[in-house]
């Protein structure tokens, strides 16, 4: 029987390198092997991000952006795929003759499809916070992780070796933060977007085109001050079932409380220290461990 007190994941295998990606454990070889037959096309809008990072957030704003303040309606999966669970067919049945095809993916960077033409936005967000995140996704998505009884201390110490899915946050940043200066690559940090929700969507707009970035302006900013309000915690929270169809505990949203910080309740003080190193260790080489020194409020009890 499985141990309910941590996840359980599944190690599926890539089908030419035979390199092994950790899924949720209900996810079989055919999602993974579908997903990596998609070939990006270059007009797609890859959303790359490790888990609980603000993924859902850019996609909505992305949407908003793309679509000029249409909102999305129903499964968010239904109109933007997860390549590595929804795969290659799902995402070719998206019509992109007007619109973007917008492509959500965890996949470390080397199993992203590439296009010069495509368009590559990655967000993420301080490791601490992300991991409580974790937990929380974790205790929701019963369907996916089989651990009903999960242990806060046992996720943590699977968390900081790398032990769970995509292989963990500390790579998944190093390489993303690598290719930050590519010209169809976008850096984005959550606790930017947080601060400065107004000057961060203009950012996305401009790296999406000139029209999208000059339609926001518009009637004195009318479709920015739209797609600010849509993409707000309390909106998006409130159709926060909608636009994630798996059952969840009602006492568990999805969209659960969208602070930065929320690590200082959860975290011991050895625990906290434990990621500041491994923030250090893995960071410091490329650079990414300073990204939050702006943010004062990110690692201050
Ligand atoms: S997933 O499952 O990996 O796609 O999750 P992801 O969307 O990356 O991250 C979920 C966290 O983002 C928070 N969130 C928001 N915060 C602020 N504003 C808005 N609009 C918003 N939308 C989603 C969500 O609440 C999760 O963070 P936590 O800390 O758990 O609340």
């Amino acid at each position: 029987m499985n141990d309910k007190t941590v996840p359980t994941y599944a190690y599926l295998k890539h089908p030419v390198t035979g390199e092994i990606c950790v899924y949720p454990g209900d996810f079989e070889q055919k999602h993974c092997e579908s997903a990596l037959q998609y070939k990006a096309k270059p007009n797609d809008v890859f959303v790359c991000s490790y888990s609980k990072c603000g993924t859902t957030w850019l996609q909505n704003i992305i949407w908003l952006i793309l679509h000029k303040g249409e909102q999305i309606r129903g499964d968010i999966r239904k109109q933007i795929p997860m390549l590595e669970f929804d795969g290659d067919e799902k995402l070719n049945q998206i019509d992109d003759s007007k619109f973007p095809r917008v492509v959500k993916t965890h996949f470390k960077l080397k199993w992203v499809p590439q296009h010069p033409k495509a368009k590559y936005i990655y967000i993420t967000r301080n490791p601490k916070d992300a991991m409580v995140s974790y937990y929380y996704h974790c205790k929701g998505f019963v369907s996916h992780f089989d651990c009903e009884d999960l242990d806060f201390n046992k996720l943590f110490d699977l968390y900081v070796k790398g032990d769970v899915e995509f292989w963990g946050y500390f790579d998944h940043v190093t390489e993303w933060y690598q290719k930050r200066n590519e010209t169809n690559v976008l850096f984005l940090l959550y606790e930017d977007l947080k601060v400065d929700p107004k000057g961060e969507i203009l950012k996305i707009a401009e790296f999406l085109g000139k029209n999208y970035f000059e339609s926001l302006l518009v009637e004195n900013g009318k479709l920015l001050q739209q797609v600010i309000q849509d993409s707000s915690f309390s909106v998006m929270q409130t159709a926060s079932a909608e636009l994630i169809s798996l059952p969840r505990p009602k006492s568990l949203p999805f969209i659960r409380k969208g602070v930065i910080g929320d690590w200082n309740n959860h975290l011991s003080s050895e625990q906290s220290k434990i990621m500041e190193e491994l923030i250090k260790e893995k960071g410091d080489p490329s650079g990414w461990s300073s990204l939050w020194d702006k943010h004062e409020n990110v690692w201050s009890i």
